[in-house]
């Protein structure tokens, strides 16, 4: 399949280096010059579970995608913030039959991609992949995840489970999801006590899990997303969400992972994704009147580090 990768830094690289050795005809589409000219000039450096490899993939930047042939499927993996901008950039390559798959982390993007893609073409979902963006052109990739996707467009079930078929066919482990909000909403929990925890106490997942308070800051937080939910007419099986969280602790799977957050925020002094997780539920749980403080407080938090690191 014709694949164009939207958003090709830690997660976009993992997915179009998979697709790639897939067999499908990947095309990478980016933002950050710097990055992009490493790829183009000696091609895509990762570290995938230990081993060294290199793949020349085409990529462009995404200030100079010109017409041309349509892609038959994009998948947007900027951040939150970069989103609207992508989607506007890519404008010449979305035709009547491409297909638009949005895997970021956080609640409610839709509401930006159904401003350029037709209802019918819209696809949503998350992953527990993860990956690291170790500098332009080079990436490290460990451990093991899956996708879960849907389609927003009526009489889309047999395409969203063709997109599916297509990402597992290249080891993503990919399947539909008959409640994509609820399962956006079970990964929300995971981005909404690890991403910003780990920031804040400057550690990766394990090691907030080693901690005392952990588990009942864990629970004070799932149950203000869940409370939040229920409004919107998602009812999180908020146990079961805690204990999936919590798995995230564990050393011998992935909770050597730093959470793309703390990636941003500490080693490359970027600005996070805070305001579409956390302070997503924030600004939900205000509009509903409902009482969200620790995602209030975890918000500001990361906000006024954001300032006292000057981050960009
Ligand atoms: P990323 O920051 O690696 O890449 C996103 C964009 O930012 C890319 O266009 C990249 O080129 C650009 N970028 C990265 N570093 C830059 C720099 N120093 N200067 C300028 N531009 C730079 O983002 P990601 O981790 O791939 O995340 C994409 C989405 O996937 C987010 O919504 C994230 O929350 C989600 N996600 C991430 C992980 C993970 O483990 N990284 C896991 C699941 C979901
Ligand atoms: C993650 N991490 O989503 C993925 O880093 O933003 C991130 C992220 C899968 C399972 C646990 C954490």
């Amino acid at each position: 399949m014709k694949i164009t990768i939207a958003g090709a830094g830690a997660m976009g690289s993992r997915f179009g280096l998979m697709l790639h050795q897939g067999g499908n005809e990947v095309t990478l589409v980016d933002g950050w010059p710097a990055h992009v000219n490493a790829i183009k000039e000696h091609g895509l450096h990762a570290n995938l579970n230990g081993e060294e490899l290199t793949v020349q993939l085409p990529i462009e930047l995404q200030s100079e995608v010109k017409e041309g042939e349509k892609t038959e499927l994009i998948i947007l993996f900027t951040k939150a913030m970069q989103l609207d901008q992508m989607l506007q950039d890519i404008k010449p390559l979305i035709g009547a039959h491409t297909n638009v798959l949005c895997l970021l982390n956080g609640i409610g993007h839709e509401d930006i991609v159904e401003k350029y893609v037709p209802m019918e073409n819209i696809f949503i979902g998350n992953t527990m992949w993860t990956a690291g963006l170790e500098g332009a052109g080079k990436v490290k990739l460990f451990g093991n995840g899956s996708v879960e996707l849907q389609n927003l467009g009526k009489n889309q079930e047999q395409v969203a489970s063709d997109i599916a078929k297509v990402l597992s066919e290249s080891g993503l482990n990919a399947s539909y999801s008959s409640n994509i909000h609820y399962s956006i909403y079970r990964k929300a929990c995971v981005n909404g006590t690890m991403n910003g925890l780990c920031t804040l106490l400057d550690t990766n997942m394990a090691g907030l899990g080693e901690t005392h308070p952990a588990h009942e800051m864990v629970a004070t937080i799932v149950n203000e997303f869940a409370l939040v939910a229920n409004h919107e007419g998602v009812s999180l099986d908020v146990p079961e969400v805690i204990e999936h969280v919590e798995e995230c602790f564990d050393p011998t799977t992935i909770g050597k992972h730093y959470p793309s957050m703390y990636q941003d925020l500490m080693t490359n002094n970027r600005l996070t994704e805070i305001d579409y997780i956390n302070g997503a539920i924030s600004r939900k749980g205000k509009k509903y009147g409902l009482a969200t403080p620790y995602c209030n407080f975890l918000t500001q938090l990361i906000h006024s580090k954001e300032e006292i690191l000057k981050a960009k």
